[in-house]
């Protein structure tokens, strides 16, 4: 079958199998023909990086092509041929400049070469998906490739603010070749499980870099009330972009919001500090088409997840980092990575506060450092029977209605079990009012997607303290909800760790192959969810 493109990445992938003619998240096929572009152009330039090394030398700039340039093909980040087209020519002459500096030998492959728009074209067919024909080597080389993707996202995080760990790279690079040449089942799957260990790796190193940048999270209400100025809502991921903002608008008289998976920032000690950071607003990404209208200030995107704007709010919206739309203004980082928000600020200026949507607050906060320090009053409350179950409700959420099965899930959990989660999933629950356990709040939000790893290290700690041989015989569920990449590399992450029995949905990724699934399900034992009730009795939760 000819397709004008092919993606398969993401939850919701068209029909379960795979957007052929435009993706469901608006992606058009330019864009997805020069995305895979993109992704091969950097596998090249892994290839030629990895020839560097073997004359016992690296560069530094590669890292940075290789995070932000995959980073832009994380689903709903990035919208824009224009962009695209220039980061494959970056990439594509950096690696011609090593290559002949150093006078390399790289792989056939890895010999690209741009000079005109048809090596553009061709390069475009080369990275197409559906190239490997056989569908288990092809779902095995994208499930690392999106594993990648998501490894990608955190390292650009952590670099940005000066945290770095080269073997992560060299891994990271050594895989993407692999994806290439490699076309051996078994040695895909080891590949699978070391993607996991790295992805386990790199959200260590990006916590380290929150942590010492901005302190432990801390158990925090935050409000979801608006207040009587203009205000510029901030959304995705980036720390420091929010860090840079919050100092440029201090003593302007606007307000900054977090949106979805920005909301956590109101945990961390040194947002604190700032008298304008006022609240989050609105819900979880797929929501923002309703909720920017009525924000009425400036939005800025630091990350994904970016839904293509309505006309009515379009001029409002910003961005910055990986994420880029056209006719979206971009704000750029200057040569020492400062940027300036003047814009924005003065944009804000000319606005209307922002209307209200909700009223009241929520709390989280809840990342490792602060359950370690509740280990004892945790225990004791599973000691005295108050706690029977923790479940793990981590990950991504989107806009298909069966997503309505966390909602439901959430609310029918017998009232002595405790949700942990993290990343955008929680917006299905944490508004509910599931009240607490002596104390303890009955949905525990550690924080972004990246965050998931923080609920393990306290997972693994609890083993530790509770001296079990294996992180499965603590009572503790997984029911993960996953829609990105990012989703991808946390899911690696923790089978890595042994975790076993995870509920995947809404649905199973369309990636994998039947003979690639029947493998998980038989090692690790994923399976995608069916009813609240039958979950529910399964795992010996009904009420
Ligand atoms: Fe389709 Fe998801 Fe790919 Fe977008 S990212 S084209 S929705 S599979
Ligand atoms: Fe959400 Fe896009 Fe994945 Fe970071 S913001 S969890 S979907």
């Amino acid at each position: 079958m000819n397709h004008n493109m092919f993606c398969y990445q993401c939850q919701e992938a068209a029909g379960g199998l795979g957007c052929t003619i435009k993706g469901v998240c608006g992606k058009d096929d330019t864009t997805a023909q020069l995305q895979d572009a993109l992704v091969y152009a950097i596998k090249g330039l892994a290839a030629t990086h990895q020839a560097l090394r073997k004359q016992g030398k690296t560069d530094s700039i590669v890292g940075k092509l290789i995070w932000e340039g995959l980073f832009t093909t994380i689903t709903n980040a990035n919208f824009d041929p224009e962009d695209f087209i220039s980061r494959i020519m970056q990439t594509v002459s950096y690696g011609e400049k090593l290559q002949k500096e150093h006078a390399l030998p790289v792989p056939e492959f890895a010999r690209i070469s741009i000079k005109n728009e048809e090596d553009i074209d061709s390069l475009k067919k080369t990275g197409a998906i559906l190239n490997e024909k056989d569908e288990n080597l092809r779902s095995l080389k994208e499930l690392i490739t999106y594993g990648i993707k998501g490894i990608a996202a955190y390292a650009y995080h952590a670099s940005h603010l000066g945290f770095e760990d080269d073997r992560i790279l060299d891994f990271v690079e050594k895989a993407l070749v692999a994806t290439v040449q490699l076309q051996d089942m078994q040695k895909l799957v080891e590949l699978t499980l070391e993607t996991g260990k790295h992805g386990v790796m790199v959200m260590e190193l990006l916590d380290r870099a929150n942590t010492s940048s901005f302190g432990n999270p801390e158990p925090t209400h935050v409000s979801i009330t608006t207040r009587n100025h203009p205000g510029i809502l901030i959304s995705g991921h980036d720390l420091k972009d929010l860090l840079e903002l919050l100092e440029q608008t201090k003593d302007t008289g606007i307000d900054v919001y977090t949106h979805s998976e920005m909301l956590p920032a109101h945990y961390y000690p040194v947002f604190k500090k700032y008298p304008n950071f006022a609240g989050n607003y609105g819900n979880a990404w797929w929501k923002q088409t309703e909720e920017f209208e009525s924000f009425r200030g400036p939005i800025l995107f630091t990350t994904n997840c970016l839904v293509p704007p309505k006309e009515s709010y379009k001029d409002r919206v910003y961005t910055t980092g990986p994420v880029s739309y056209p006719g979206l203004r971009h704000i750029p980082a200057d040569v020492n990575g400062r940027k300036d928000f003047s814009s924005i600020i003065e944009h804000a200026k000319k606005c209307p506060p922002p209307l209200p949507i909700e009223h009241g607050e929520i709390i989280g906060g809840f990342a490792h450092a602060t359950l370690t320090s509740l280990t004892e009053t945790i225990l004791d409350a599973v000691n005295k029977g108050l706690i029977k179950r923790f479940v793990v409700m981590a990950g991504c959420d989107g806009r298909m209605p069966s997503r309505n099965y966390y909602t439901q899930f959430a609310q029918e959990l017998p009232s002595d079990t405790v949700i942990l989660t993290a990343g955008c999933a929680k917006y299905r629950y944490n508004k509910l009012g599931l009240g607490d356990i002596h104390g303890i709040p009955r949905v525990l939000d550690a924080g972004q997607c990246n965050d998931s790893y923080s609920l393990v290290a306290a997972a693994l700690h609890l083993q530790k303290t509770l001296g079990l041989k294996d992180i499965n015989d603590l009572p503790i569920i997984y029911n993960i909800a996953w829609y990105e990449q990012k989703a991808v590399i946390v899911l690696l992450a923790l089978l890595s760790l042994g975790v076993k029995n995870i509920r995947l949905g809404p649905t199973l990724p369309a990636f994998l192959s039947p003979a690639v699934l029947e493998l998980l399900v038989e090692t690790f034992g994923i399976t995608a969810p069916t009813t609240v009730e039958e979950d529910l009795t399964t795992w010996g939760l009904a009420q």
